[in-house]
């Protein structure tokens, strides 16, 4: 292997593609290894936690976990604090954002549509607005999450951001965190950012 290779599945969105998101804003020449849903079964034993993305750099062992890949490509290239309790608050906004998806993933995997719909309507009604409320809370002057440079935490908030406001969801409005001002500066922030514009318009 002579360069870093991220594997995710074939599409722009979720952990994979904040990783490769970061990678590429931290300017790592990197094998952008993109599988296809039914190659995985067979790939599955062979990743660290039977999960996707995993990362994987020359010399060192295969890496599970978004956000342990997007901690490691941050330290080594800028994209996250050096100050080890600002780390961990960006790293616990981070473990938030993954709460975030661990609540809303069940209901993809749900059999009967008024079983999703009865369970997206539970969340709208309660976690998701508490789960925007609480974000904006850690959230300062802006326009990142810790103010002016772009951060692997603010990579991985506006990923997650973009999957409501794609209104992929159904029974989710598009816009259940249109009313909070300071991630939704956040979004236009990273969307706006010259080097996720020019990786958005390749991928
Ligand atoms: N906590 C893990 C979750 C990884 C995860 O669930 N990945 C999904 C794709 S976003 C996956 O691999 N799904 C296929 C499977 O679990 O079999 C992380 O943050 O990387």
């Amino acid at each position: 292997m002579q360069k870093p290779k991220l594997t995710y599945f074939d599409a722009p969105v979720s952990r994979g593609e904040e990783c490769r998101i970061a990678l590429h804003l931290a300017g790592v020449a990197f094998d952008d290894h993109r599988i296809k849903h039914a190659d995985w079964a067979a790939m599955k034993a062979h990743t660290p936690f039977g999960a996707l993305p995993v990362f994987e750099a020359p010399g060192h062992a295969p890496l599970g976990q978004s956000n342990a890949i997007l901690g490691l490509v941050g330290r080594l290239h800028g994209l996250h604090p050096t100050e080890p309790y600002e780390a961990a608050r960006h790293e616990a906004m981070m473990a938030h954002v993954e709460d975030l998806r661990a609540a809303v993933s069940p209901t993809m995997r749900l059999k009967t549509e008024d079983e999703k719909q009865r369970a997206r309507a539970q969340l709208v009604a309660g976690f998701l607005p508490e789960w925007g409320a609480f974000t904006e809370r850690q959230m300062g002057d802006g326009p990142f999450f810790a103010g002016d440079a772009i951060q692997v935490v603010d990579i991985k908030l506006y990923v997650v951001v973009r999957w409501f406001k794609n209104g992929a969801l159904d029974h989710i409005p598009a816009s259940i965190f249109d009313a909070l001002p300071k991630l939704m500066r956040l979004f236009g922030a990273v969307h706006d950012h010259a080097g996720v514009a020019a990786w958005r318009a390749k991928h």
